[in-house]
């Protein structure tokens, strides 16, 4: 490999919630990284996935979907989306067929960005071909890509032509991290992460995004992995839901993140879990920084 032709940089996936930039992320780099849910704003934090080949690094930002912030927590949320679309050398934007573009600040911002733009419309296993060509027709006159790629990353398709055409648009440039580094995150996070996404999938309605998770701490034994982890809630009600009648509801939400979180560490784990009110963690500036919402 001689450094006139490796290939290195990065790329900042852009979407609304739930338009599937999680699922695309680690489609791309076969890692499961990002956590996904069928719920909108899953994703909180920017995350660093990196792909690395002998010949190229991409290093992606799977950032939380664009929403127009209503608290503080949204607003940090936003943060991490501009800071990642700042430092990108590709824009990667993702729709969905029939999305319309209503936001035009956005357009305007990815345009005038000049960092060349990648529209990638997602989830074409539910769509029409005629629905794709108008959805295309509308965002391309908008964001002037520079390529556009129909995709389904749920089912992997068209995963190794994006794939391929991104490298080819990254600058010539050496490796930014180690060639084995898979994130810049750290493992507690992402064990918070699989306790989250277990909170999406087993509460409904308001629980999950009145929740924080935290990894108090994190023993890596010999045989086991013993965790203790603190679950947030903003109100003593949401604290009683997320136990449940005699306890039955955290532990049938404790059991299944223990068992991600063991596939994930690829270890046996023990997983305690306990439930701490703190009023309005979300608005709350010191708060989110002490939770890692940055400044
Ligand atoms: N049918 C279909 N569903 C998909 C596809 N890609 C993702 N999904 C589903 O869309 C939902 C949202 O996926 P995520 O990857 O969490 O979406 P996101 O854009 O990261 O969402 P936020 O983090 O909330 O902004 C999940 O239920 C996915 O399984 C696809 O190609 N086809
Ligand atoms: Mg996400």
């Amino acid at each position: 490999m001689s450094d006139a032709t490796h290939k290195a940089g990065f790329v900042t996936i852009l979407g609304r919630p739930n338009v599937g930039k999680s699922t695309l992320v680690n489609a791309l780099t076969g890692e499961k990284l990002s956590i996904i849910t069928p719920k909108a704003q899953t994703t909180r934090h920017r995350i660093r996935s990196i792909a690395s080949q002998e010949n190229y690094q991409v290093v992606f930002s799977d950032t939380p979907g664009i929403i127009e912030p209503a608290y503080l927590l949204q607003e940090k949320m936003m943060g991490f989306v501009n800071a990642a679309l700042e430092d990108a050398d590709i824009l990667l934007v993702l729709i969905e067929p029939g999305d319309r573009l209503e936001n035009s600040a956005f357009a305007e911002q990815v345009r005038t960005s000049g960092k060349p733009v990648f529209l990638v419309i997602n989830k074409v296993d539910l769509s029409t071909q005629e629905v794709l060509e108008a959805t295309i027709g509308e965002w391309g006159a908008k964001l002037l890509p520079e390529k556009t790629f129909p995709v389904s990353a749920l089912h992997k398709f068209g995963m190794d032509v994006l794939m391929a055409e991104l490298v080819k648009s990254l600058p010539v440039a050496p490796a930014y991290f180690p060639k084995d580094q898979l994130t810049d995150l750290s493992e507690k996070f992402f064990v918070a992460e699989i306790i989250r996404e277990k909170i999406l999938l087993y509460y409904k309605e308001e629980i999950p995004y009145a929740v924080e998770v935290v990894v108090e701490s994190f023993k890596d034994e010999p045989a086991i992995v013993k965790i203790r982890a603190l679950i947030y809630t903003e109100k003593e009600s949401q604290k009683n839901i997320i136990i449940g009648p005699a306890g039955s509801a955290i532990k049938r939400m404790g059991t299944q993140a223990r068992k991600s979180i063991e596939t994930f560490l690829n270890k046996k784990v023990f997983l305690d879990l306990f439930i701490k009110v703190k009023d309005n963690w979300r608005k709350d500036p010191s708060q989110l920084k002490g939770f890692g919402y940055g400044e």
